[in-house]
C-alpha cells in the first residue's frame, strides 16, 4: 500500500496527496507528448501556411467540464482528508495538555506527569489540547500527518489515533524566532500495556530525570538542558538571547526594576526570582517578555538544583 497507516489521518492525506500528484503529472506528460507531436507535425517545412481557427463550441464545452469535474475530485479527496481533523475528539480520547513556548514543547498528562517528549498509548484517542504561552507555534508530527497551528491565548484541539508502536518526529513548523530549529522533539508510541504501566509509574513524574548518584550540580544542568534554557542562555560567558550563567553568581547585575536602574548583587534568591518571575527586573542591556516564567514547570527541589548549577559556575 503506498499510503501511510501510521495514523487514522495517514490515509486520507495521503490519498489526497496521491490523487492530486497523479492529476499532475498526467498533465505534466501529456501536454509534453503532444507538444513535441506539435512541433514535428506543424512545423514550417510540413506546414507553411498557418491555418486560422474561429471557435469550436464543442472543444470549448470539453475543455471546461473536464478541468471542472478533476477539480471537484481533487476538492472531494482533499475535504475527506481534512474532515477527521476538524471534527470535535471523542469522549474516551486521553487528554494531554500541550505547551509551546520559545523553543520548548511541554506535554503535561491528567495524573500530573510532565515532559517534553509525547508518549502516548497506540491505538487509542488522543486528543492534544494546545496553548501557546509566547508567538505562534506549530506542531507537526509528519508521520501522522498531522500539523496544527497553535496561537497565543485561544486554545485549540488536534487529535488522533496512533497505530504502531515506535519513535517518531515531532516539531514546530512555524517559524518562531532565533532556536525555532530546537523545537524538535518526538512522539513515543508504547502498546496499551506498556503504556498503563509507564503511566502508573510515579519515578517519571515530571520530565526531569534525575539521578541521585550525581551531584547537585549536573543535576541542575540536566535540567536546565532538558527545560530548553539553553537556547537563550549560555555557560561559557557567549551572549544569546539572554545573558550567559557564566560568572553571575555573587556578583553585581545591573537591571531595570520598574523603570529604574538599580544594581542587585545577585545571591540565591535572585537566581530564583530570574526564573520565576522573569520581568520582575530586567537585566540592562537585555529585552523585556523573552523570557517567560518557569513556575509551572518545576519544582521546588528543580529550582534548587539549578541554583546549585548556576553557583557551580561562578
Ligand atoms: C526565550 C529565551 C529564554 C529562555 C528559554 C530562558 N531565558 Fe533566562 N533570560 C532571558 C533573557 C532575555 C534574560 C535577560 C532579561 C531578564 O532579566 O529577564 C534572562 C535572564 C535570566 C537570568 C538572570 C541572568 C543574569 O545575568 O542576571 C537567569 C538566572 C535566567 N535567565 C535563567 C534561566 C533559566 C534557568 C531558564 C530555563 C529554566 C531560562 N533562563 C530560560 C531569556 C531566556
Ligand atoms: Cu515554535
Amino acid at each position: 500500500m503506498i499510503t501511510s497507516n501510521l495514523s487514522n489521518l495517514a490515509r486520507g492525506v495521503d490519498t489526497a496527496f496521491i490523487v492530486i500528484l497523479s492529476v499532475i503529472f498526467f498533465f505534466l506528460i501529456g501536454l509534453t507528448v503532444v507538444l513535441i507531436i506539435f512541433i514535428l507535425r506543424y512545423r514550417e517545412s510540413k506546414n507553411p501556411v498557418a491555418s486560422q481557427i474561429h471557435g469550436n463550441n464543442k472543444l470549448e464545452i470539453i475543455w471546461t467540464v473536464i478541468p471542472l469535474l478533476i477539480v471537484m475530485a481533487m476538492f472531494y479527496f482533499g475535504w475527506t482528508g481534512w474532515k477527521p481533523m476538524d471534527s470535535a475528539p471523542p469522549d474516551d480520547a486521553f487528554e494531554i495538555e500541550t505547551t509551546a513556548r520559545m523553543w520548548k514543547w511541554s506535554f503535561k498528562y491528567p495524573n500530573g506527569k510532565r515532559l517534553d517528549t509525547l508518549v502516548i498509548p497506540a491505538g487509542k484517542p488522543v486528543s492534544l489540547n494546545m496553548n501557546s504561552l509566547d508567538v505562534i507555534h506549530s506542531i507537526y508530527i509528519p508521520a501522522f500527518r498531522l500539523k496544527k497551528d497553535i496561537n497565543p491565548g485561544s486554545e485549540r484541539n488536534a487529535w488522533f489515533i496512533a497505530n504502531t508502536p515506535g519513535i517518531y518526529d515531532l516539531f514546530c513548523t512555524e517559524y518562531c524566532g532565533l532556536e525555532h530549529s530546537s523545537m524538535i522533539s518526538s512522539v513515543k508510541v508504547l502498546s496499551a500495556d506498556e503504556f498503563e504501566s509507564w503511566y502508573a509509574d510515579s519515578v517519571s513524574e515530571t520530565h526531569i530525570a534525575v539521578k541521585t548518584e550525581v551531584s547537585a550540580s549536573s543535576r541542575g544542568k540536566q535540567i536546565v538542558q532538558q527545560l530548553g534554557c539553553n537556547a537563550c542562555h549560555s555557560a561559557d560567558g557567549t551572549k544569546i538571547v539572554g545573558p550567559s550563567y557564566l560568572g553571575v553568581f555573587g556578583h553585581e547585575v545591573t537591571v531595570i526594576r520598574d523603570g529604574k536602574t538599580v544594581t542587585v548583587t545577585a545571591d540565591e534568591d535572585y537566581i530564583r526570582r530570574s526564573i520565576l518571575d522573569p520581568n520582575f527586573e530586567i537585566v540592562e542591556g537585555y529585552n523585556k517578555g523573552l523570557m517567560l516564567s518557569y513556575e509551572d514547570l518545576l519544582s521546588d527541589e528543580e529550582l534548587d538544583l539549578i541554583v546549585e548549577y548556576i553557583k557551580s559556575l561562578n
